[in-house]
């Protein structure tokens, strides 16, 4: 399963997970043993290579004949893809889309191979030994698609306005329209893999619209470019609200111009939701309201699974969390499967999504290819997740050198990134640099993870005054306020009538005292716990980490509830989605 829609209608997609591929481990003592593994997964889950951190190769084969376009939706984390033994495409980041184009082959059977390294290594910035678990294995799915010469590689909506015959000032003094007609920029990207220029004509429908189709003629030039870039009305798009999640699918015909032939040759099909965000006297506002933010920090890890979690499992998360009375979940610290975001899409869940960054030093930071590739991760996580309407805000490098003037150019470089690709979200990151950080004036919302009776061993109350004053004295002021992470650890199981540290009765005061502090401070719009579930981290960070586990999930890493899940529950369900 690759998307909970159909991508296309016209071009042919098959996928190619879903399946067992030939596994070969490339080092180590199992190093030549070939056995047959289900893609997507991680060999981490694979007996015998649980503690497994070196290369290995995925194969498997697919008939096909001329262009092809192989889409990887997640390799952890450093891909070498070859076609027929033919290297075709390399690519670093495990949590980030991508693709190879393979053109003009034979009729017949054809052999993919894809060498995975999961081992730590110093041409990864971004993978170092950390608090969560980099995993091994082709992770997220694969897809097989035949395309033209020249085909529809994105289309990118974002909402402007609600169409203004039909606004109203909504008595929140924000712009709603009844909920029906809204006005948006739409960017169509054509790929032409020739090395001439094509014309072409581009249909553009949003699903339900009776209106005539936008029809526009370009010419691709050879590459990848931008053909259409206008603002269209859809008068019939349904505006999207966490309550009521209305989604549209965009779709995108490609028509040959240099040929009478009324048929498209390709197409593409994505999903947006019309909403508007925007940020003004220090809230940030969805559609003109301010949402109280009731979040869970997750990262994608199970057991059985790693961080290959099937679709069943994600909507079970998500089901708890809403069972919580949560409303939001921010992706730490990477971008999520799509399929994920597919499904706060449909359910109303507000994803403030990250890109792939944890607590690296200024040192760390300095990696000859940090900038490069964490910059780049930002590039391939907007271009593919910007259509999500549940995506609020765009985050970064949580809890790095945001206390150094490097780690200031860096962070300032990354927002100017963001802010370059996409306007219409607010940018933020996560700090834990308390007295000390230096960036408090770049993003739009100020965020902090604080652990007061946990790390620290003071009120909520107490310590987020003391932030909230200090973020305005260093270049917060006015902005909106975010609690990013607040939390305590518990090893499930362990109960003690002295409510002892690490047992559940302690975290369950922990989070109850937390949780009605920090939303009883009217200045922060909301809170993110720390975290969801229990989660598997690197084997050297086991001092600080019992069962090598992060234990401050509300729910362990099988996903049974702690004591705490009903302190939560009762918090985060006495309090509103608004702040009226
Ligand atoms: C930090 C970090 C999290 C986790 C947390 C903790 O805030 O952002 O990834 O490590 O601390 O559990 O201490």
């Amino acid at each position: 399963m690759l998307r909970t829609f159909d991508t296309h209608a016209i071009r042919d997609v098959r996928e190619l997970s879903g399946r067992l591929w030939r596994f070969t481990p490339l080092d180590g003592e199992h190093a030549g043993e070939t056995s047959m593994r289900p893609v997507p997964g991680c060999w981490q889950t694979y007996p015998g290579f649980e503690q497994y951190a070196g290369r290995a190769r995925y194969s498997t084969t697919f008939e096909a004949e001329g262009n092809v376009r192989l889409e990887f939706k997640g390799v952890s984390h450093f891909a070498s893809v070859s076609v027929d033994g033919e290297p075709v495409a390399e690519h670093y980041g495990s949590y980030t889309p991508f693709d190879a184009v393979v053109c003009g082959l034979a009729a017949g059977i054809h052999t993919l191979d894809v060498e995975v390294d999961g081992s730590f290594c110093d041409r990864y910035a971004l993978d170092v030994p950390n608090d969560y678990m980099s995993y091994g294995g082709i992770s997220r799915g694969v897809a097989l698609e035949r395309v033209p010469d020249v085909f529809v590689e994105r289309v990118h909506v974002t909402p402007i306005e609600p169409l203004c015959e039909n606004a109203e000032r909504g008595g929140d003094g924000g712009v709603s329209n009844g909920g029906r007609g809204w006005k948006a920029r739409v960017q169509v990207r054509v790929r032409n893999l020739t090395d001439e220029a094509r014309p072409v004509r581009l249909r553009v429908r949003l699903e339900g619209e009776p209106a005539d189709a936008c029809d526009a003629d370009a010419v691709a030039q050879p590459g990848s470019h931008t053909c259409l870039d206008a603002e269209l009305a859809f008068p019939h798009a349904l505006t999207w609200r966490p309550e009521t999640p209305n989604l549209h699918r965009i779709g995108v015909q490609l028509f040959d111009g240099g040929r009478t032939d009324p048929e498209p040759i390709d197409d593409l099909i994505d999903r947006v939701g019309f909403r508007t965000i925007a940020v003004r006297d220090g809230r940030i506002l969805l559609n003109g309201r301010a949402p109280r933010i009731k979040g869970f920090c997750r990262h994608e890890d199970h057991p059985d699974y790693g961080c290959a979690i099937p679709f069943t499992l994600m909507n079970r998360d998500l089901m708890l969390i809403r069972d919580m009375g949560g409303n939001a979940v921010r992706t730490s610290h990477y971008p999520n499967d799509e399929l994920f975001l597919d499904l706060a899409d449909e359910l109303g869940i507000l994803i403030w999504e990250e890109s792939h960054a944890r607590g690296l030093s200024e040192e760390q930071m300095r990696h000859p290819r940090f900038e490069e590739q964490s910059e780049r991760v930002i590039a391939e996580m907007i271009d593919a997740h910007r259509n999500h309407p549940s995506i609020f805000i765009w985050g970064i490098l949580n809890e790095c050198a945001s206390e150094t003037p490097y780690g200031r150019e860096c962070y300032a470089a990354q927002y100017a990134l963001i802010r370059s690709l996409d306007a219409s979200r607010p940018v933020s990151s996560a700090t834990c640099k308390f007295h000390r950080d230096i960036c408090l004036d770049l993003p739009d919302v100020v965020s902090w993870n604080m652990y007061p009776y946990w790390y620290e061993r003071r009120t909520a109350t107490d310590m987020i005054g003391e932030t909230y004053a200090w973020s305005g004295e260093h270049g917060g002021k006015g902005k909106p306020f975010l609690v990013t992470e607040i939390g305590a650890g518990a090893i499930y199981g362990f109960r003690d009538p002295g409510h002892d540290i690490w047992s559940e009765e302690y975290q369950a005061d922990a989070l109850r005292e937390q949780l009605s502090q920090v939303l009883a401070f009217e200045p922060c719009q909301g809170v993110f716990i720390w975290q969801f579930c229990d989660g598997k981290v690197s084997r050297e960070w086991f001092k600080m980490r019992p069962r090598s586990r992060n234990n401050k999930g509300i729910v362990d890493e099988y996903r049974r509830p702690k004591l705490a899940y009903e302190q939560v529950k009762a918090v985060y369900r006495s309090y509103g989605d608004y702040w009226e």
